[in-house]
């Protein structure tokens, strides 16, 4: 039996949620085509023949402007430490920048095994690829390097063979029928973050919060959730309700529709407005939220 950590890393928007979702074949991680979209580390857990691979889904590396953001950094920083391997993602729809080119490099020269994967292949033409990954044909220290697409699930195969390499021998960490570390209410928040991130126009997302006041599983079957959709700006507060209501009832909709799923069952969701000014740099509002503020 082989088990192991693999951190998923990169910049926003390059994948790594599409990725872990697609290698474990589970909804795990919200996905948005909205930078900054995953806020913290979340276990995907693959089980496969004779092998159990958790994968560690990461924010997207950035530079940190407030208090939350620190708090994704360190989710995203820490991530490969003690991991058996780190896959980095780049999005091949762009050139890679001197941020891409520095993070590589420093994966390439640490000890544990490091495959560079590029990720979106199905939006441009293979030819274009070797360009891409120029700058690192002769850099040492990268295992592997593996043209994907998350979406469409190209090559998916051949980097899971390659993870399986550097999987060392072991028991699992996880049963064998979980498919991530985190609970229903973590992944209902999750969820209704989502779908405001997917509705909701420009600025007003980055400051969207969701907090789960209740989540009960009644005796007839129906999960009964009540939520605050906490936003950082008293402006945002009648865009999230929309016209008589419309965009908080959209929301609402597509939400219910998919911890129905997930759930199996009824769902019960009603969703609050709360205005928590500047919260993203509000220690208390941060923990209540789950975003660990640290000590300062
Ligand atoms: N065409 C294409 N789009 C992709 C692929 N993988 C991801 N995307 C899209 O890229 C956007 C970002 O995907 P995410 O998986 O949320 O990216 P992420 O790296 O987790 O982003 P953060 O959590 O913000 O760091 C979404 O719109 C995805 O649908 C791919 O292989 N091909
Ligand atoms: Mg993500």
């Amino acid at each position: 039996m082989k088990s192991g950590f693999i951190a998923v890393t990169g910049k926003a928007n390059a994948g790594k949620s599409t990725l872990v979702n697609s290698l474990v074949g589970e909804k795990v991680s919200i996905v948005s085509h909205k930078p900054q979209t995953t806020r913290d580390r979340i276990f995907g857990i693959l089980n496969g023949e004779g092998y159990q691979a958790v994968f560690i889904d990461t924010p997207g590396l950035h530079r940190a402007k407030n208090a939350l953001s620190q708090y994704m950094m360190k989710e995203a920083e820490g991530a490969p430490e003690g991991a058996d391997a780190v896959l980095y993602l780049l999005a091949c729809d762009k050139q890679p920048d001197k941020y891409d080119e520095e993070r590589i490099k420093a994966f390439a020269a640490a000890k544990t095994p490091f495959i560079l994967v590029v990720n979106k292949c199905d939006v441009v033409d293979e030819a274009l690829i070797p360009q891409r990954i120029a700058a690192f044909k002769d850099v040492k220290g990268i295992d592997a390097v593996i043209p994907v697409s998350a979406r469409t699930g190209k090559n998916l195969d051949m980097l899971k063979e390659e993870i399986l390499k550097f999987l060392p021998q072991g028991q699992p960490y996880f049963d064998e029928d979980a498919y991530t570390d985190r609970s229903l209410r973590y992944m209902a928040a999750e969820i209704i973050r989502e779908k405001a991130l997917y509705n909701l126009s420009d600025e007003v997302p980055y400051g969207v919060g969701v907090n789960i006041n209740k989540y009960e599983v009644k005796e007839n079957g129906v999960t009964e959730i009540d939520a605050d959709v906490v936003c950082e700006k008293k402006a945002h507060k009648p865009m999230i309700i929309g016209k008589g209501g419309a965009m908080l009832k959209k929301i609402g909709t597509d939400a219910r529709f998919e911890l129905e799923r997930l759930t199996g069952g009824k769902v019960f969701l009603t969703l609050w407005v709360r205005v928590k000014p500047d919260w993203r740099d509000d220690p208390a509002v941060m923990r209540r939220l789950g975003y660990d503020p640290g000590q300062k």
